[in-house]
């Protein structure tokens, strides 16, 4: 999982240009620490520095630092990575320190960062960092603060952090192709009291998306608005990890978006505050109860509730990106007689499949012939059959007996007697049913006052 000694080699070996770190330092940059791996990783105790309660990235990390000279020390490495997007599919990204989205960077209010940034992709790159209050030349715009990172180059940026919240990290050079592959990560200010705004769960979600086609590896990096992969921290359901909680746990969860479209976020079975934007804290009395937020591009959001039992959705509620790839030209077949139909096509089209007519909830049932590392489009099973889910979505669980800091999946939720909707087998009476009239003159006229026929 670790390639540190990589990249001591290649770090020994960079060629280092005047606007770049000089030798010295280079010669003492801190470590880029590296994993590959989809699964989420404990948060990691914070040693040195001011304390804070770290978050918890679903299918994440965050990246380690080193304190030198009471300054906080990360090392970023831009570089091209395969993520696994759900079992089943890896795709070709670009990302930072081994995994799309890059590692969460975590430090307290109150802090001094210095973050060496190393270029190891094919074209030029930089780092802006989205929503904190820097310098201007410490903003990472190419052309605007800053020479672009040339390829096998090295950047430092140094800065104070003033602000606590919730913010993001990506690239400003080639932006569309490098955030279309998977360039981006969150970047988290603690409160400098670390009793102030303390949950008990803490949780980071990077929203983002590919377009890749069926039996493909990597990003379409041109593609405006129609994405088929609708990621969380480049993860599709049933890849994304469960966001796990204990019955009465203040639960935060913090929302990035780096996708070219808005998000409503809506999470089942409780009403959530929203205590957090992209300027820091929301005090407590400007705040208001939602099921949904939306988060509009390039914002990030916090929002906070008491959870409760159950196994809880947790989705965009944009249908489409609940969805893995698809093809978006299949003709709607809802209420299409189609008996008979099928069994002609198949006479010419062997491999012909019918679908559709009755809805698609087949599909999410069907084991369909896919190309290689594709993912089907609805997928996903729980203790009921078939989800039927993609793209953003996962599951808030929340059981009375979960450990404190314990985010090993419990399993699925086992409801009290009485408290699970069933079947029903007794008579039924004659349902009630709304009558549309018909809209024609003769009904139309009968239902006006007299005297105002013909207006
Ligand atoms: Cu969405």
């Amino acid at each position: 999982m670790s390639n540190r000694r990589n990249f001591l080699r290649t770090a020994g070996a960079t060629t280092l240009g005047a606007a770049v770190v000089s030798r010295v330092s280079a010669a003492s940059l801190p470590e880029a620490v590296t994993q590959n791996s989809p699964t989420m990783q404990p948060p990691p105790a914070p040693n040195t520095g001011r304390p804070f309660n770290p978050v918890v990235t679903l299918n994440g990390w965050s990246l380690p630092w080193r304190m030198r000279g009471g300054v906080k020390e990360f090392h970023l490495v831009a570089e091209p990575v395969v993520r696994e997007l759900a079992p089943g599919m890896k795709a070709n990204l670009w990302g930072y320190n081994g995994t799309s989205v890059g590692p969460t960077i975590e430090a307290v209010e109150g802090d001094r960062v210095r973050i060496f940034v190393t270029n190891r992709l094919p074209e030029p790159t930089s780092v802006h960092w989205h929503g904190l209050l820097i310098p201007s030349g410490m903003d990472g715009v190419t052309g605007l603060t800053q020479p672009a990172i040339a390829p096998g180059k090295t950047f430092v940026y140094e800065f104070a952090l003033t602000r606590s919240g919730t913010f993001m990290y990506h690239p400003h050079a080639d932006e569309m192709l490098q955030m279309a592959m998977g360039m981006m990560g969150m970047f988290i200010v603690h409160p400098k009291d670390p009793s102030q705004y303390k949950v008990d769960r803490d949780f980071v979600l990077l929203l983002n998306a590919y377009d890749i086609d069926p039996g493909a590896a990597t990003p379409k990096v041109n593609t405006m608005l129609d994405f088929n992969l609708w990621t969380w921290n480049s993860r599709v359901f049933p890849g994304i990890d469960p966001l796990v909680a204990r019955t009465g746990d203040r639960v935060r969860i913090r929302v990035g978006n780096l996708t070219m479209t808005n998000h409503p976020m809506h999470l089942h079975g409780h009403h959530f505050e929203v205590t957090g934007t992209d300027g820091g804290w929301v005090p407590p009395s400007a705040r208001w109860p939602e099921v949904t937020t939306d988060v509009a591009v390039g914002q990030m959001r916090a929002f906070e509730f008491n959870a409760t039992a159950g196994d809880w959705a947790f989705h965009c509620h944009k249908s489409h990106h609940t969805m893995n790839a698809m093809g978006h030209d299949v003709p709607t077949m809802v209420g299409v007689d189609a008996r008979g139909v099928a069994e002609k096509i198949t006479q010419l089209v062997p491999d012909y499949m019918h679908m559709g007519d009755r809805g698609m909830h087949d599909m999410a049932e069907m084991e369909m012939p896919l190309p290689d590392n594709t993912l089907p489009m609805m997928t996903g099973s729980g203790p009921f059959g078939a989800i039927g889910m993609g793209g953003m979505f996962s599951v808030v669980k929340v059981r009375d007996n979960q450990k404190p800091g314990d985010y090993k999946d419990p399993g699925w939720f086992k409801h009290p007697a009485g408290a699970l909707a069933k079947e029903y087998t007794g008579d039924l009476e004659q349902p009630m049913r709304g009558n549309a009239p018909k809209a024609d003159a003769q009904t139309l006229n009968a239902r006006k006052p007299a005297g105002h026929q013909g207006h």
